[in-house]
This record gives C-alpha cells, sequence and structure tokens, in this order.
C-alpha cells in the first residue's frame, strides 16, 4: 500500500490525519505540486486527475478522492469509528462532513486558488487550466466567514461539529479553517466556541500528521 502525499497541501493532509487517529502507518511518496510533478507523465499515469492524494492497494487499483480512501480504512479498521457507529450517526455525520467541505474547504480553495499570483490559470486543481475569477475570490471570502458563524453556532451545541465524538466532519472542518489561514482569514476572537474546539482538535496528536 502506497499514499502518494505532498507534505504542504490541505487535501493530503486530510487522510494523514485520518490515518493518524486509526494509528495506521503506510508508506508515503511525496509528489512535488509547487515544481508540477503532477503534470508530468508518471504521476498522470498514476491518476488522469493529477491530484494527491491517492492510495495504491497492494493490487495495484487506487483510490484518488479524499473521503473515498477515508471510507476504504474505516471499512477495514472500523475503530475508532470516524463515520459514526449507527445509522443515524452516520448519516448526521456524512452530512455535515459534506457541509463543511463545500462551505469551508471548497470555499477557501476558490478564495485561495483565484487570487494566487502563482496560479494564474489553475483556478482548479486538475488537468484543466482554468482562468481565475477575481470575483469569485471575493464571494468566497464572503462564504468563508458565514462558515466560521455557523461552525461556532454549531459547536456551542455539541462538543465536535457533528455531535458529541470526534469524527470525519472535525477534520474536513480543522484542516479548513488552517487552509483559510492561507488567505489571512480567521476566527473573530468573539468566536469563542470556535475557538475552544480549534484548541482542542489541533492539540490531538493527529494534527500534526
Ligand atoms: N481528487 C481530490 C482533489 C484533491 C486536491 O485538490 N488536491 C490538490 C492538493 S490540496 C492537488 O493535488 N492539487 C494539484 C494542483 O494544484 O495542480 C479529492 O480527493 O478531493
Amino acid at each position: 500500500m502506497l499514499l502518494y502525499d505532498c507534505r504542504t497541501a490541505p487535501s493530503p493532509r486530510r487522510v494523514r490525519i485520518f490515518l493518524a487517529e486509526k494509528a495506521i502507518e503506510i508508506p508515503l511518496r511525496e509528489v512535488d505540486l509547487r515544481h508540477g510533478e503532477q503534470f508530468g507523465s508518471e504521476f498522470r499515469a498514476i491518476t488522469e486527475d493529477v491530484t494527491v492524494p491517492v492510495l495504491e492497494l497492494d493490487d495495484g487499483q487506487r483510490l484518488c478522492d479524499i473521503i473515498g480512501i477515508c471510507r476504504y480504512f474505516e471499512e477495514v479498521h472500523p475503530q475508532p469509528a470516524l463515520f459514526g457507529s449507527t445509522p443515524l450517526e452516520r448519516a448526521l455525520i456524512d452530512g455535515v462532513q459534506r457541509w463543511c467541505d463545500r462551505e469551508g474547504f471548497y470555499a477557501v480553495m476558490d478564495a485561495f486558488r483565484n487570487s494566487t499570483p502563482g496560479l494564474k490559470n489553475r483556478a482548479l486543481p486538475g488537468p484543466a487550466d482554468y482562468p481565475q475569477l477575481a470575483a469569485l475570490a471575493e464571494r468566497s471570502r464572503s462564504r468563508i466567514e458565514r462558515f466560521f458563524e455557523r461552525l461556532d453556532a454549531m459547536l456551542g451545541r455539541s462538543a465536535y461539529v457533528a455531535g458529541p465524538r470526534f469524527s470525519i466532519a472535525d477534520i474536513t472542518a480543522m484542516v479548513s479553517v488552517d487552509f483559510a489561514g492561507w488567505i489571512k482569514m480567521t476566527p473573530a476572537a468573539e468566536q469563542t466556541r470556535l475557538h475552544r474546539w480549534l484548541q482542542a482538535v489541533r492539540s490531538r496528536p493527529s494534527a500534526a500528521a
């Protein structure tokens, strides 16, 4: 088994944290995204999406999606359960995880990629080039403000974003908040519930994975 990784990128970090929570160790192979290694013929042969993470199984099959990879590990190493333990818990966690992805992770990605000078024409990851849209970066920044507000409210109702226990939704949310720091967006000081949770999740050993 092998995980194609990039130490500095937020997407593979989500998988590394998930693995650390489950105490699973697998070999990592660094892909140098900064210097365009993902566009070389070698990596294109690994995934036509030209993104990391990619999990290569021992029989050569590959998984190229963050949640797909995490779901696979949840099935083969069910404990600790990070997608929930009961039908209701699983449904709630799936919904919150998807919301954190959509309104957190993708909003930050859009804000970052549509405003960073070094990513001209690379407004989306993947094999196709797309021009940056300044208005999209601006709109995404206001979505991130709403994301912080709603997270703070959710964390007033439960210890973790999708309920009383740490789950994959917390990983998506924490990595999204950290990623927002790249564009100098951080939760307001008065979002105290969000800060309390951030301190708790950032101090888990998995956060350093
Ligand atoms: N298919 C991936 C996409 C992950 C993704 O966007 N990865 C970024 C790193 S955070 C990437 O590989 N970017 C390559 C690039 O910018 O060219 C997923 O599971 O969501």
